[in-house]
This record gives C-alpha cells, structure tokens and sequence, in this order.
C-alpha cells in the first residue's frame, strides 16, 4: 500500500467539502445475476450498457488498476427547488464539469506520484453508486439512491481509477455479503414512503423505464408516456424530496449549483418558443441540455396540453413534431 499518497489525498480531500472512500479494483462478479435479471426482464434504460461485463469490470478502463477512489459532491443548494418544472440537479451548473473538476484536482497528486489513473463521472458503464457504497460513502436507499449523513442523497457521484495501491483486499465472501445488505434496507427501517408516493409506482419492482427521470430524456414518447412525464420539463425529485433521511440535511457549499438566473425565470411558453441561440447561451450551460432543445420543448407543451389557450397561442409551423403535439392536444379526444 503507498501509505504516503494514501495520507497527502486524503488531507487533500478533507480540505474540500465532499465525501470520498477508497475500494480495491476488481470486477464486481456479485453484481452479476442481478443485472442480468434486470436485462431479461427488459428493465434496463436506454443509458445502461447491454453488456454486462463492460458494467462490472473496472478493468477494461485501466488493465492495471489497484484501486477506486470514490467521491461524492454535494449539490443541494438553498435556492436549488426554484424551478419546480426542473429537478434540482438541473438548474445550476453542470455537474459533469463540477464534479469533473475535483476530480482533476485529486488526480493531480496521484499523478505526481508517476501513477495512471482514468476519471469518471455518469458517463461510463460502471455501477457507481455500488462503488460509492463500497466505500463506505454512505448506504443505498429503497429508492436506490446512495444516501450520505451529512447531504443526504443530493450528491453526484464521481471516481478515479488507479494503479496506486490505496486500499484493502477482501475476500469473495465479504463482497456477497455487502451486496446481500443493500436488499435488506436496514438504514430505511420500515419506511417505503418513496415507494408509493412515486407518480409512477417504479420503485416496487425498480423498473426504471416508467421513471419520470428517463421519460423526460426520452426522445421518442408514446402516447400513453404522456402522462408518465407528471408535468416535469426535466428529471424527478419526488422519491429524494419525500424521503424523510432528506430532512434538516446540510446545503452544499458550491456556489456553481447555484440555480441560473435564466432558469429561475423561464415560463413554460418561453421554452416552446426558445431559438438556437437561446438555447446554445442558457441551457448549454446546465445537464438538461444533453439530449437536445426539442425534448425540453416537448416536455413542456406536454405539460400544458390542457391549456387551450397556452397552446392557441403557440406558433408552431416551423416545427412538424411540436405542431402534431399541439394539434394532438387541441383535439376533443384529448380533454382532461
Ligand atoms: C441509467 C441511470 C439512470 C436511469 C435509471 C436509474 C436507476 N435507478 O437505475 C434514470 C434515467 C431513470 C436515472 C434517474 C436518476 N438518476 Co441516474 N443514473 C443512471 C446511470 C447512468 C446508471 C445507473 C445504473 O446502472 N442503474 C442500474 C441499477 C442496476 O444500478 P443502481 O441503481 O446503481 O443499483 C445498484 C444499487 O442501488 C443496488 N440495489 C438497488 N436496489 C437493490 C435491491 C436489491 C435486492 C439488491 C441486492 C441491490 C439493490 O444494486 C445495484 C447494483 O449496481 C448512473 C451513473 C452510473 N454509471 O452509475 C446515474 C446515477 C445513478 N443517477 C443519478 C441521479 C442523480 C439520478 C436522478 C436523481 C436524477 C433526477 N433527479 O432526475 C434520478 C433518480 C432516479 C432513482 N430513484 O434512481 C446519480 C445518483 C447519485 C446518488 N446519490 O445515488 C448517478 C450515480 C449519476 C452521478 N454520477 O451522480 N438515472
Ligand atoms: S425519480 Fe420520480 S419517477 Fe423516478 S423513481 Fe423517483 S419518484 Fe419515481
Ligand atoms: S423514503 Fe423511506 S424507504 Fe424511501 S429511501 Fe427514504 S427512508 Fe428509505
């Protein structure tokens, strides 16, 4: 073990406020069976790998690594719920960046030291939240967010992998073990508040396709999605909002989730009828952006398809896929 570098990341990542944890690299075959039976099921999103080995082993992102150090960035800021139609995460800075940049930071020392080492952070195919959990991050929640004591779950997740040996070895045992205790939802008691207060009913049988957070990221919807998206424009808190491990958690201290200006004040008609250069100048800024300008358009015509005169006062020629929602909506046949 390189006790030294061991000592100088963790002064380093004390001195920032976050949330870390080192584990050993190695393929998390324990995770097997339970991903397959998701797959077979056909319950997997359109952003999770169908291939389950690229999903459990570290490996193939760094031949040679040793260990995975874990990091959980605090984002819940006091003014970050503005935006009702937006989930939290959405509103301040893109995360990916954020957590990307203490990310950079920590490598920096493992660098120094002549070691290699590769960062993620969502977009990669390993299961980060078991990887934080592992490191003793903090637990899994019934609603499969990883729950932290001091912020609660309003935390992104981020990792390094390197060859620096900086943590234990376990036994096959150990790991079978850990994972079997997540199914037990001890810290969770016998709460399941989140389970029915989901609009969607998802977490009983954690089908995640149904979640409000992947329908409003879809880019096809059919119709009967329509009311699966629970008038959100982007993402779902309600699982988090509701849970009551959330209460009288501490804010994050980064400014950078602060909830943009633009976002605080934009009306649903102002996405409909937002251009190119709107979109490119706000929401490029934020991680609601990724999947395009038309989604958040749709979205938000969706959640007015009651409102007749929302959608009379809409121009839409320009638009084919916008104009058939809207004349969808002003059809009898779609009346509340
Ligand atoms: C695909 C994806 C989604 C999909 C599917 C979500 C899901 N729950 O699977 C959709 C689009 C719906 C989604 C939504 C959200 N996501 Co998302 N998403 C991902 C992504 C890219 C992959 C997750 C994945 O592999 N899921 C598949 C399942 C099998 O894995 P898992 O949830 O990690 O589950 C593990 C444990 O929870 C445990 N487990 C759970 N239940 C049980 C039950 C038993 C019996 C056992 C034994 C084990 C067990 O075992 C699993 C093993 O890996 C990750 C990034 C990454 N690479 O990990 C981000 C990630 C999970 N998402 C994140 C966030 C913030 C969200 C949202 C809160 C965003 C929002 N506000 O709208 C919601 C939350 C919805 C929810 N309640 O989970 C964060 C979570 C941070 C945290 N504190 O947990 C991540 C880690 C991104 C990041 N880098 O910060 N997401
Ligand atoms: S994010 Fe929303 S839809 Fe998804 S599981 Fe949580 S409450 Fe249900
Ligand atoms: S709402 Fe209850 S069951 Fe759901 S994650 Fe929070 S404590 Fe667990």
């Amino acid at each position: 073990m390189d006790n030294e570098l061991r000592k100088t990341l963790i002064d380093y990542m004390n001195s920032l406020d976050i949330l870390y944890g080192f584990t050993e690299c190695r393929k998390f075959i324990e995770l097997y069976d339970y991903l397959k039976i998701k797959s077979d099921r056909r319950y997997l999103t359109e952003f999770e790998s169908l291939d389950i080995e690229d999903r459990i082993n570290p490996f193939l992102y760094l031949e040679n690594g040793e260990t995975i150090i874990s990091i959980a960035v605090p984002y819940y800021r006091e003014n970050s719920s503005y935006n009702q139609m937006f989930s939290k995460y959405t509103q301040g800075e893109d995360y990916h960046k954020v957590v990307l940049s203490y990310l950079e930071k920590i490598s920096h020392f493992i660098e120094l030291s002549g070691y290699e080492y590769r960062l993620f952070c969502d977009t990669n195919n390993l299961p980060e939240r078991y990887i934080a959990y592992l490191c003793g991050i903090g637990h899994i929640g019934r609603n499969s967010m990883v729950y932290t004591s001091k912020y609660g779950s309003y935390v992104f997740l981020g990792e390094i992998i390197t060859n620096a040996k900086l943590s234990m070895k376990n036994s096959c045992e150990y790991y079978e073990k850990k994972f079997n205790d997540i199914g037990l939802f001890e810290k969770c008691g016998i709460c399941n508040k989140c389970l029915h207060r989901c609009p969607n009913k998802v977490l009983f049988d954690k089908n995640f396709r149904c979640c409000v957070s992947n329908l409003t990221q879809q880019k096809k919807l059919g119709l009967h999605d329509i009311e699966g998206l629970n008038g959100m424009i982007f993402g779902c808190d309600i699982c988090q909002d509701k849970c009551p491990k959330n209460k009288n958690v501490e804010y994050s201290s980064i400014d950078r989730f602060d909830a943009l200006e633009f976002i605080k004040n934009i009306s649903d008609e102002d996405i409909v009828n937002m251009n190119n250069s709107f979109f490119k100048k706000n929401f490029k800024k934020v991680a609601c952006s990724w999947r395009g300008k038309k989604i958040l358009q749709r979205n938000s015509l969706i959640k007015n398809r009651y409102n007749k005169d929302f959608l009379c006062r809409l121009s839409l020629e320009n638009n084919d896929e916008l104009n058939n929602y809207k004349n969808l909506f002003l059809d009898n046949n779609f009346e509340e």
